[in-house]
């Protein structure tokens, strides 16, 4: 294999990477936008730098020419979630893609690495369109919380420094603080569904606020100026009682007051001026 080909090598990878990520980013959208709590809290990805990959293949006695079937982590996603029951969900939720083909499970959750480490790996192909024709290319997916992540990244940054022979009494430490932070997760775990509710009363409450204020706008057209001020101070008047029960009524009260404005313009239309529309 000469070195120049590596950028062809790899383009596949990185195009995997781009993809999965905007992919896995758009769910987590699509749950925001349906004013659900979602069970993804970032992505990222990387491909893994060529020294990386062959130091793996080196550690592991991996000849080149099987490079691309035994490291199956050359393109890394990393899903980051809030509890470590959204772990399980989302993924119960990649093993039900169709643009994934599932090959290995890794659980390092109930059963962490001797390091301390913990993590959900899963390892998929995934098939990319190229100007040559498509390829599956194997991804490594880790989908751990955030403070498994904050562990891993340390670790990590401690295994660059130590060569990967890190001290004795440093190894107790981050295994100490792999305990600390599962039970951290657990605690958390115990109060997730007040948390829930607590995000999903905020966003319907900024929800709620947006559409009160757009439908204040829209009475500007057709109220009075005096009526619509009466209005606007009364909804001050509610969000500064932060109710969220009272927000919804005050919206149910406007929805009331704009179709009465409705229907009385569909009664009394008021006429365009000719030749006004394109
Ligand atoms: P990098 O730099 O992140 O790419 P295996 O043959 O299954 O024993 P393999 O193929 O390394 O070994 O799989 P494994 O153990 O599931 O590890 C895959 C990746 O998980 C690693 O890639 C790390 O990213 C992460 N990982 C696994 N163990 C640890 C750990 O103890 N500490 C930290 N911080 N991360 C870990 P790379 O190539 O090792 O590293």
């Amino acid at each position: 294999m000469e070195i120049q080909l590596w950028s062809e090598i790899l383009h596949p990878y990185e195009q995997a990477v781009a993809e999965l990520v905007l992919k896995f980013r758009c769910l987590r959208a699509e749950y925001k936008k349906h004013g659900l709590y979602s069970p993804i809290e970032s992505v990222s990805g990387r491909v893994k730098s060529i020294s990386s990959i062959l130091e793996k293949m080196q550690r592991k006695g991996v000849p080149m020419d099987q490079m691309e079937e035994k490291i199956e982590d050359i393109a890394g996603l990393r899903i980051i979630c809030q509890f470590v029951e959204d772990i399980e969900k989302v993924a119960r939720d990649i093993e039900a893609r169709e643009d994934l083909q599932i090959l290995v499970r890794k659980d390092y959750l109930g059963k962490q690495k001797k390091s301390g480490y913990r993590s959900y790996h899963i390892i998929a192909l995934y098939k990319v369109q190229t100007i040559d024709g498509s390829k599956n290319v194997k991804v490594e997916i880790q989908i751990r919380t955030m403070g498994m992540n904050f562990w891993a990244t340390t670790e990590h940054h401690l295994q660059y420094k130590y060569k990967g022979e890190i001290p004795e009494h440093i190894s107790v430490k981050l295994q100490e603080a792999s305990d600390a932070l599962m039970s951290l997760d657990r605690e958390m775990s115990e109060v997730r569904s007040e948390i829930i509710d607590a995000m999903n009363d905020y966003r319907t409450q900024t929800r709620i606020v947006k559409e009160i204020l757009g439908s204040i706008e829209n009475l500007y057209r057709v109220a009075s100026e005096r009526e619509v001020k009466k209005i606007q101070d009364e909804f001050y008047e509610v969000f500064r009682q932060d109710n969220l029960e009272e927000l919804k009524r005050f919206q149910k009260q406007l929805d009331i007051i704009a179709e009465g404005y409705r229907a009385q313009s569909l009664e009394h239309p008021i006429l365009e001026p000719q030749g006004s529309r394109p």
